[in-house]
């Protein structure tokens, strides 16, 4: 197959440097730059075999209808609750993702707002750069992490790393899932029961109806006035009317939050409380984390037209 018979549709872009590779390889077809994507897709939808996308925009279940011959989407990230993969495997689609070389930089963001919420970092940043500090003295006193507990929704890869890194903090590991696995931490079979263990509640569980508003009032009621979430998943897993609810009556103390719903049109309540801690969808956000997550769709891409396999493949 030479550079003209590779056709793939740009619904969102990666890095500037892969993309001149991609460039370079492929026919690229921006869809995501096109103003009349209905007229642009008309020239050149039956060409396309390959779909590039991320994990934030994802694929309208409506345009892979329009894409009679495609028959891969590599996306940019490790969720892709924003591809419906049922309709892709009954089309014969494959779907690749970007798992594992994220891990660490997701982890270390779960630990940083864990850590800045209870120690209240940005109240404190606050509190020094105002000149509160030399008018009213020192900030009020916070709570530590050691000796708490963490209770893990969704111990995957991602949620092993967030432990791995909770521990030589001093706290102690809980963790709820669809099975016990061969770790030493605390089991919990259901939700309610881990919230009410834990003093922290962390989620690292993937996004999608599975697992849509599983953390519910009646969770944020379990874990209590003393409890946090930290959520570094998808804003889906949270019930966020509820969040907003528990975080305004006191229901819980606090909240650190990566993921929202209707990124990136973040519900501006969350804005007005002093004990919740915000980053805007950042957690992979880093220069090194995105470049290798842009390697790896080069690479699916190029394994794919070579022998019609993934690298990582989701289906
Ligand atoms: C993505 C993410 O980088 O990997 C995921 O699933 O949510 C992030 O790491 C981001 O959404 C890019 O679209």
């Amino acid at each position: 197959m030479s550079r003209s018979d590779k056709h793939i549709l740009v619904v969102s872009a990666i890095r500037p440097r892969h993309m001149e590779e991609l460039a370079a390889k492929y026919e690229l077809h921006r869809w995501d730059q096109a103003t009349d994507k209905d007229a642009f897709l008309a020239n050149v939808a039956d060409r396309i075999a390959a779909l590039v996308s991320t994990a934030g925009v994802g694929v309208p279940t409506e345009l892979i209808g329009k894409l009679p011959n495609l028959r891969v989407i590599t996306s940019f990230g490790v969720g892709y609750d924003a591809i419906d993969i049922a309709a892709c495997t009954a089309r014969g689609i494959r779907v690749s993702n970007t798992p594992d070389v994220l891990n660490d930089d997701v982890a270390d963001t779960a630990i940083m707002l864990l850590l800045a919420t209870l120690r209240r970092l940005v109240v404190g940043d606050h509190w020094a750069r105002s000149g509160q500090w030399s008018e009213k003295g020192a900030m009020p006193l916070t709570t530590t992490a050691r000796g708490k507990k963490l209770g893990i929704v969704g111990l995957g890869r991602i949620g092993q790393a967030i432990a791995a890194r909770a521990e030589p903090i001093g706290m102690e590991i809980g963790y709820f899932g669809r099975s016990k696995k061969p770790v030493d931490y605390h089991y919990e079979a259901d939700l309610i029961g881990l919230a009410n263990w834990a003093d922290v509640l962390m989620i690292s569980c993937p996004g999608g109806a599975a697992t849509q508003g599983i953390i519910n009032a009646d969770v944020l009621k379990a874990l209590g006035p003393r409890g946090f979430v930290i959520n570094i998943a998808r804003g889906s897993v949270i019930d966020e009317p509820a969040l907003i609810a528990a975080l305004r009556d006191g229901v819980i103390a606090g909240a650190g939050l990566d993921v929202f719903h209707n990124e990136p049109h973040m519900d501006r309540a969350f804005a007005e409380f002093e004990n919740v801690v915000l980053y805007p969808h950042n957690a992979s956000g880093t220069v090194e984390t995105r470049d290798a997550m842009a390697q790896m769709v080069v690479d699916n891409l190029a394994q794919w037209f070579a022998d019609g396999t993934l690298v990582s493949p989701v289906n």
